[in-house]
């Protein structure tokens, strides 16, 4: 929830000529020369050819100053980073002395060269996937196209404007803030929301973790495309399942004609097995055409979300011909299954469930934001280590946050081919839209876009209209503030526009109009059905275990801030801002009241801790324990709560944020805690009153048969009770394994004496432990756990094995000036047991070396 959109004062703009000195200009001056364009894309001989138009380019401060070099795609911030003009605005407080930038207008250019081979061709476009926000086109100085939605991609006939030899495209950005600033006069109310008026990022305006960077520019691929006759246009894969494991799949094919033709059109798909070919004449008419072309797949190899099954992928593509040559052609990779949100109506209200080929799943994972506010700085790599550590950490679905971006083409794919189930949010949130004819008629151009460019990534499983509008009108006083036309612009959008969109384009997938939302208009915090975001604990100042009284049926939000620990904060400080309430961190700290809720809370369950970098490191245990009481609690709830998305999974910047891995990727806490109470088969002990109850629960797909250990021990290491249970777990279920009274269980022990521990073991393999305590650490004397390391190569592994004489909670490695991570930690260690832990290296090292920089610590160091 936003409480409050942090919306920083632009400062004073340094005089241009300071920032453009006569020296850049000289220097700058090469950078003028014409790059000659070479063909993208050389793998198809098609008659379509595609010339790319990425890479160096020129930008200014439109009209005046210096053209320095620049990058596309590529934003103003980071071109004027790499140029030396603005310091990097993570560092310090530099996110201030940025803030200029936003109200300038800025302009690209590229010149290139046009080889004569292109220029007969009967048609030439520029294609845009991205111009952020509000463009003006020029090419050799005539102006094409204005765009005013960073969301949508833009197709220019290009033909008449072009010439042989040298041609010149220029791309000219106004400030957003202005022009947001004019169309929010134009209305006799004030919206709520960041840039209400403007189809542009939302995050970039500044929310409750990151910094206010408004940016413009080229931010996604740009290129030409020069055809004759026909090109694709677009090509939708519908599945039909059939019975007698058969999926017919239709590829609808548009096909884009100058003229009434006769062609030939190809359908291939394949699979890792087996090729389906089908070739047909096609009658081509001047314009639009479509085509279906449905083969038939037997023995399908399905698509299964992580844990579930393999990501079997297909590619479907369609290839045009004239007699033997290729026009055109497309392709889409796909995934055959079929995934559905089950309501129905149950015991509880209405089930608000996912299904995959046929069964029920519970969402395991987090709320995904852009994972830079420069995002054309993420790498593939960035996001292959980001979604790799999400299924590591056992989750299933990512849910794309509605105040960020549609995210790019290679996070979708390594969704696909990863497991990861995307809920995808449209890009409104915390935030009332107007509902004039062209901003209505953009939002539905973006939705057709965006829809098109998704549909066929079978990790997308919904469309939602937006982040918390509809929570936001009914309780943040928003309905008793501002006029029912308000009110019928949101219907527009989110009841009309964007569910008719989904219909058209996309009818197998679910769309579900506002993030919560329940079936009941205006009641989003229901907990009979649909989802729910539970901020009573946090925002609320609610005590943890309130997470444990609620039922809702699927939490697609809820979280806890934490700081980044000290690594990361030196990355964006200096010594002297090593003070939580040092302006710096606070300027690292968006929400408001973030450090004193961290504080608030922390009181209640830990020991003050001894400085700085253990305040950091608690405050990451703090948010960790939070989060799994919630997880913990709803999944030995399922079937009746079926989902926990927790907010959120990464960062855009280096901050305190409710993050589960900062903005380097570096595990927090709460990652590794994820890893353990997302794991396939967990085992909790839930307090209910005087009774503890140890839960087993199965996500897996057939019955197991396990072992349950339980024991009573001091925190001194003398063991009080244990017992061994055969226990059997039923696949999909919850079950209670074990039922005794906390009394009985402790004995004549004080609360803060004893522990519980629990452990399921299938054979000689773990599959889940957990512990329990009968009071708050902090009034508890740990002791010193005694524990012993040794650090071993076991093949190519460099492991760590650990023991302990006495209990040891939240044990912690790390080893200063090695990079890579430990495959486990912040994890609780009791004595009797052999701990082994995985160092994955960043680079290869030597054992010794890991053995010489070993550090271990535990609750007990921080205080
Ligand atoms: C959620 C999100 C964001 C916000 C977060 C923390 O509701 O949708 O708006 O960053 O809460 O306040």
């Amino acid at each position: 929830m936003l409480f409050a959109l942090k919306i920083a004062e632009p400062l004073k703009k340094p005089f241009l000529n300071l920032l453009f000195p006569a020296h850049l200009l000289i220097l700058f001056s090469f950078f003028l020369l014409p790059t000659p364009l070479r063909p993208a894309d050389t793998s198809e001989k098609a008659n379509l050819v595609r010339y790319s138009l990425e890479g160096e380019w020129q930008f200014r401060a439109a009209d005046h100053g210096p053209w320095c070099k620049a990058k596309v795609p590529g934003c103003v911030h980071t071109d004027l980073m790499d140029n030396g003009l603005i310091p990097d605005p993570f560092f310090r407080d530099n996110e201030t002395k940025v803030q200029w930038v936003e109200n300038e207008n800025w302009e690209y250019r590229k010149e290139f060269e046009i080889p004569d081979s292109l220029l007969n061709k009967s048609h030439i476009e520029l294609v845009s996937k991205g111009l952020d926000t509000y463009a003006r086109v020029f090419i050799n100085g005539e102006k094409i196209a204005e765009t005013d939605n960073m969301f949508r991609g833009y197709r220019f006939d290009l033909k008449p404007y072009l010439k042989s030899g040298l041609n010149e495209l220029r791309i000219e950005f106004e400030s957003p803030v202005k022009r947001e600033n004019l169309r929010e006069a134009a209305l006799p109310y004030k919206l709520p929301g960041g840039a209400p008026h403007s189809r542009k990022a939302p995050y970039q305006f500044g929310w409750d973790w990151g910094p206010r960077l408004v940016t413009s520019g080229i931010w996604r691929p740009i290129y030409l495309e020069a055809w004759d006759r026909s090109r694709v246009e677009e090509v939708e894969v519908v599945q039909e399942f059939k019975p007698k494991n058969e999926v017919l799949l239709h590829l609808k094919a548009s096909i884009l004609s100058d003229q009434s033709q006769k062609l030939q059109i190809k359908a291939v798909v394949s699979g890792k097995k087996k090729d389906y070919i089908k070739t047909q004449p096609i009658l081509l008419q001047k314009g639009l055409n479509n085509q279906t072309i449905t083969l038939q797949i037997t023995n399908p190899a399905l698509w299964w979300p992580n844990g579930m099954g393999e990501q079997n992928l297909y590619t479907a593509k369609i290839l045009l011909y004239r007699e033997k040559q290729l026009l055109d052609s497309a392709t889409k990779r796909i995934g055959l299954r079929q995934l559905v949100l089950e309501q129905k109506d149950d015991r509880w209200g209405k089930s608000f469930q996912f299904v995959v080929n046929g069964v029920p799943f519970f969402a395991k994972g987090g709320n995904w934001i852009p994972a830079d506010s420069f995002v054309t700085r993420v790498t593939r790599q960035k996001y292959e280590r980001l979604l790799k550590d999400c299924v590591e950490a056992n989750m299933n679905m990512l849910r794309v946050w509605g105040g960020g971006n549609y995210e790019s083409p290679e996070f979708y794919d390594l969704c696909d081919e990863l497991g990861l189930v995307v809920w995808q949010d449209f890009m409104f949130a915390c935030a009332m839209f107007p509902g004039n004819d062209a901003f209505l008629e953009n939002v539905r151009q973006e939705a057709e876009y965006v829809i098109k460019e998704l549909r066929h990534h079978p990790s997308v499983a919904l469309w939602c209209g937006n982040n918390e509008c509809e929570e936001a009108w009914f309780f943040w006083g928003w309905k008793e503030a501002l006029p029912l036309k308000v009110w019928e612009d949101y219907e527009k959008i989110f009841h009309r526009i964007l569910p008719q969109a989904v219909e058209t384009y996309d009818s197998s997938r679910p769309y579900w109009p506002s993030s919560p939302h329940s079936e009941k208009l205006g009641d989003p915090r229901s907990d009979k059905s649909g989802d729910m975001h539970y901020w009573g604990i946090w925002h609320g100042m609610e005590p943890f275990e309130e997470y444990t009284k609620k039922f809702h049926r699927f939490f697609s939000e809820f979280g806890f801030q934490s700081f980044p620990l000290i690594e990361t904060v030196k990355t964006y400080t200096l010594p002297e801002d090593w003070n939580i309430t040092a302006p710096v961190m606070e300027l690292h700290q968006k929400h408001p009241q973030g450090n004193k809720l961290i504080l608030y809370y922390l009181l209640d369950h830990y020991r003050l801790p001894l400085d700085f970098e253990n305040l950091l490191w608690l405050s990451e245990i703090l948010q960790a324990e939070g989060m799994k009481i919630g997880v913990e609690h709803w999944r030995s709830q399922m079937p009746r709560t079926m989902g926990t998305l927790y907010w959120q999974i990464n960062d855009c910047w280096p901050v305190a944020s409710w993050s589960g891995t900062d903005y380097y990727g570096t595990w927090k806490a709460l990652h590794f805690y994820a890893k353990r109470f997302y794991s396939p088969v967990l085992v909790v002990p839930l307090a209910d009153g005087k009774i503890l109850n140890v839960y087993g629960i199965s996500d897996l797909q057939a019955p197991i048969d396990a072992e349950l250990r339980w024991s009573v021990q001091t925190y001194k290491g003398e063991p009080i009770k244990k017992d061994i249970l055969r226990v059997k777990l039923e696949p999909g279920k919850s079950q209670i394994l074990l039922s005794k009274p906390l009394d009985e269980l402790k004995e004549n022990f004080g609360e803060n004496e004893v522990y519980f521990y629990c452990e399921l073991n299938q054979g000689w393999k773990n599959l889940s432990s957990n512990v329990y305590h009968f009071s708050e650490l902090k009034r508890v004397s740990l002791p010193e756990p005694e524990i012993k390391k040794e650090v071993a190569f076991e093949g190519e592994k460099i492991i760590v094995a650990l023991d302990c004489q006495k209990f040891a909670k939240n044990v912690y490695l790390w080893a200063p000036g090695i990079k890579g991570r430990f495959s486990e930690n912040f994890f609780d260690m009791v004595p009797g047991k052999k701990y082994r832990v995985e160092f994955l290296p960043e680079d290869k090292i030597k054992a010794i070396l890991l053995e010489e920089a070993l550090k271990i610590k535990s609750l007990k160091d921080t205080y």
